[in-house]
């Protein structure tokens, strides 16, 4: 059946209220939402309705084909100067006893685990420490390019960028470029959590806040990096909180064109200051994919990250805008863990992650950071 009129018939529903059907008409046109028909989706359309129009976004964008990359995730430490509530992961400095810190030796011992492995990007994020500066991390850089160049570094949050620039006193102009020079090739998106300030006081009140975070995506985007942009929903904020996020999120990206992919981060209560907030419905959470698809249309990529939601559940998310499932990451992060994930030892080889996407019916393609095809496995063999 034509996709447009599958959809069309979401809007011929009788008693469909006609805001939800002037939403719909404005998908149907290629229209972009504003931020009260954003609101008025989550608010009042069901789950049906926002993901049969999140599915035909999804389709006309990218058909069925769904990416992954290989990649390794090195946490350098778990140590930090922040206490953010929902965080199960960090020690303070003043318990450091307790958390990890990994010497640039040993970061480099797990860069060479990968030497006959097909990965093409590492991941580095972790706590915000102050003996780990920009330079100790420019350094480690350096010598992850001079061993394997062709390895793509996607690392470090604005948490830890605005830290480890203000200590050596440059500017974010400078402290980019420097770390852009010594190898970094990307920005993650994580640290966002919800940028409006009524929220973000109540749950990681001492790091960068809003502007700051978009400040230092906006410079990487102008020295021609490109990144990420995460949201963590599901606890104390309200739906026009997720709503005025992704509007800060869409307006840079009107500016920039930087932005690669949006992912929705479940928040994850175990172990954390904020267990007594109870987490999200699967229904919440695709309900949340299906809007994020809808209102940020200029992101080419809408990310489920699988370690955190469970295969299951990242499996469904195919069906409700996601197009990216992150990568195969091979059991080297632990904040999902920590925080209560289905996932304990999050790692999938390649044919399990195309398997998983191959049993919804959609296409599996290997993607390196920047979304260049590497190998589509709907028409070639699998991998060993
Ligand atoms: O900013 C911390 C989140 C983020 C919890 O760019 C939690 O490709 C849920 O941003 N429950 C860091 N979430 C991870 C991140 C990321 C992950 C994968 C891929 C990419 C990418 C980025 O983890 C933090 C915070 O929002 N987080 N604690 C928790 N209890
Ligand atoms: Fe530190 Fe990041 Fe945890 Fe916040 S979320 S306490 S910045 S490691």
């Amino acid at each position: 059946m034509d996709r447009h009129l599958s959809v069309e018939r979401f809007l011929l529903q009788p008693g469909l209220l006609p805001e939800l059907r002037i939403s719909g008409e404005k998908i149907l046109n290629n229209e972009r939402l504003s931020e009260e028909d954003g609101l008025l989706l989550f608010e009042k359309a069901g789950l049906p309705f926002v993901g049969a129009f999140a599915n035909l976004v999804r389709e006309r964008l990218h058909g069925d084909n769904t990416y992954f990359n290989r990649n390794f995730h090195i946490e350098p430490t778990n140590v930090c100067v922040f206490s953010c509530k929902f965080c199960s992961y960090s020690r303070l400095y003043a318990n450091r006893e307790e958390g990890w810190e990994l010497s640039a030796e040993q970061m480099m011992d797990i860069v060479r685990s990968y030497d006959n492995k097909a990965v093409t990007e590492v991941h580095i994020v972790g706590g915000v420490h102050p003996k780990m500066n920009l330079h100790f991390f420019a350094d480690l850089m350096r010598q992850i390019k001079a061993h394997r160049p062709d390895l793509h570094i996607k690392g470090f949050t604005p948490v830890e960028l605005d830290y480890m620039i203000r200590k050596a006193k440059l500017s974010v102009e400078e402290g980019m470029q420097l770390l852009h020079e010594a190898g970094l090739d990307s920005l993650p998106g994580g640290g966002a959590e919800i940028f409006h300030p009524e929220i973000r006081q109540q749950i990681c009140d001492d790091k960068v806040d809003a502007e700051g975070w978009l400040r230092i995506h906006e410079v990487a985007h102008a020295l021609g990096m490109h990144s990420n942009a995460t949201m963590l929903y599901g606890h104390i904020e309200k739906y026009w909180h997720r709503i005025d996020h992704m509007k800060r999120l869409r307006d840079l990206q009107d500016k920039t064109g930087g932005f690669n992919t949006f992912i929705p981060l479940k928040f994850r209560n175990r172990d954390n200051e904020m267990s007594h907030v109870p987490e999200s419905s699967v229904i919440e959470d695709m309900k949340m994919y299906a809007v994020a698809r809808l209102f940020m249309d200029n992101f080419p990529h809408l990310k489920a990250y699988w370690p955190m939601l469970g295969r299951q559940n990242a499996q469904l998310t195919l069906s409700f805008g996601v197009n990216d499932m992150d990568g195969t990451i091979d059991d080297t992060t632990k904040i999902y863990a920590m925080a209560g994930s289905e996932e304990q030892n999050p790692a999938m080889n390649t044919n399990e992650l195309v398997a998983l996407i191959k049993q919804v019916k959609r296409k599996p393609i290997e993607r390196n950071t920047l979304y260049g095809v590497i190998k589509d496995y709907d028409t070639e063999p699998e991998a060993l």
